[in-house]
């Protein structure tokens, strides 16, 4: 590394929560340390999403980018995506993670032709692989950005323009090349413009089909040049569209099922989309894991008063703690799955140290949430719990509805004549608050230990 661009930072190591107070270092996150059978940085995988920590110049709707960037005097388009990625290895290195994530259009200007684009995306992969010979580092997942230019204004798979749909399909073919060549272990799509404005206008079955269409297409071109990457949908509600057509887990496993996409397809799941959608982030982690269809998840949180994707970077504990028990019950992430930053600072945090911080909060609250998870775990107090809860399907009338052997007629002279009194007193209190104190001390307790 010739320049160093994060200066004042040195690489960040573990401190531990009782040395740490503030300042750089990890409180929790110590990646090395083997807990429930792996060690932290197999169970997180974390990564660094390109568009948020180096392309970013946190703008809002309301108002313009305040960021400071290290690179923000280089003015040639060029030169500066080729010093982003000397900037990019330099902080993947000092925070100590070992994967990253990127857009095709993170990475370089556009041309005035897609041959020219991809020239200019070339240039800049040449540049990265040779830093990952030299680093190890690895690439959870890149994906295509088919949403930010104006050719894209009514979707990419299901633009009504069949030249847009061409275009995104020559565009998404060298995306898969890229990955190939980065060997991403994921491939993510994110339909960013994939639903609609107004149902007026659009035939939403032919979309739908024409999406089913391009996905398929996808996932024969990366076959056909041995790019074996774990193909990811993300599903997102709304936003920018009104409606998104991967609405939200269940939505989108439908979805793939009605189109058979479900055998090579599985999802990346992001916490402030499951809020957009009315769910929490473990709601949406649960559903997919049910399905055996989790695949990666995107780490942030949204803000219970703002209503938008504001992507901030997590640091609700009990949040993190909710979706790293749905984690730990999975075994992992997912096959090949990990915890990409889709986060970036808040705009008053304009400083370049910010994104340190950022994603040290971030990590940290996942890894103390792994903490708490697997002791839980280790303990077995949900799994009691649970099973307590269905106790009742053991035995008696319960086991035969569990066997197949109870029908209509049986479960009634079963229940015909049973008092009312009975049924109440079968029934036994959750006593939820109870469960919620034990979390609560579950949380404290792993923690200040
Ligand atoms: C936007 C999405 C996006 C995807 C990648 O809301 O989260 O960042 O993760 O295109
Ligand atoms: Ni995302
Ligand atoms: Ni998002």
């Amino acid at each position: 590394m010739t320049n160093e661009y994060w200066q004042g930072v040195d690489q960040i190591k573990y401190i531990g929560h009782q040395d740490k107070k503030s300042g750089l270092g990890f409180q929790y996150y110590n990646p090395d340390e083997v807990i429930g059978g792996k060690k932290m940085r197999d169970w997180l995988r974390f990564s660094v999403a390109y568009w948020h920590t180096f392309d970013q110049r946190l703008v809002d709707p309301f108002g313009d980018g305040t960021a400071q960037r290290p690179y923000d005097h280089i003015t040639d388009p060029m030169d500066l995506a080729l010093a982003k990625v000397d900037a990019a290895f330099e902080f993947y290195h000092k925070l100590g993670v070992d994967y990253l994530c990127f857009h095709d259009r993170d990475l370089a200007p556009e041309g005035d032709t897609l041959r020219e684009t991809n020239r200019n995306l070339d240039k800049v992969i040449d540049k990265i692989v040779d830093y990952q010979k030299q680093t190890g580092m690895k690439v959870l997942w890149n994906t295509s950005n088919m949403f930010t230019n104006p050719r894209f204004v009514a979707g990419a798979a299901t633009s009504p323009d069949a030249d847009v749909f061409a275009y995104a399909a020559a565009q998404l073919k060298h995306s898969l090349e890229i990955g190939k060549r980065v060997g991403a272990e994921n491939y993510v799509f994110w339909g960013g413009r994939e639903g609609y404005e107004s149902l007026w206008n659009t035939n939403m079955k032919l979309e739908q089909e024409h999406a089913a269409k391009f996905f398929h297409m996808a996932k024969d071109y990366a076959n056909e040049i041995g790019f074996d990457a774990q193909m990811l949908l993300e599903p997102k509600p709304k936003e920018p569209s009104t409606h998104q057509y991967d609405f939200d887990a269940a939505t989108t496993i439908a979805f793939m099922k009605e189109y058979d996409l479900d055998k090579d397809f599985k999802l990346n799941l992001e916490g402030n989309h499951a809020n957009l959608a009315g769910h929490t982030y473990q709601h949406e982690i649960r559903v997919a894991r049910e399905a055996n269809l989790l695949g990666s998840l995107d780490a942030n949180q949204g803000d219970k008063l703002i209503g938008w994707d504001i992507d901030e970077f997590p640091s609700d504990l009990y949040e993190a703690t909710a979706a790293m028990y749905e984690v730990v019950e999975n075994g992992s992430i997912g096959p090949r799955g990990g915890l990409n930053f889709d986060a970036k600072p808040r705009r008053s945090s304009f400083a370049a140290n910010d994104l340190f911080y950022g994603h040290i909060v971030g990590m940290d609250t996942f890894a103390a949430g792994l903490r708490v998870a697997l002791k839980m775990k280790q303990d077995g107090f949900l799994e009691k719990l649970v099973a307590d809860r269905y106790r009742s399907y053991q035995s008696g009338v319960g086991a035969e509805i569990e066997a197949g052997t109870a029908d209509f007629k049986s479960l009634e002279s079963y229940a015909i004549d049973k008092p009312q009194s009975e049924l109440v007193a079968a029934t036994s209190s959750d006593h939820l608050e109870e469960v919620k104190d034990t979390i609560n001390h579950y949380i404290i307790e792993t923690l200040s230990k």
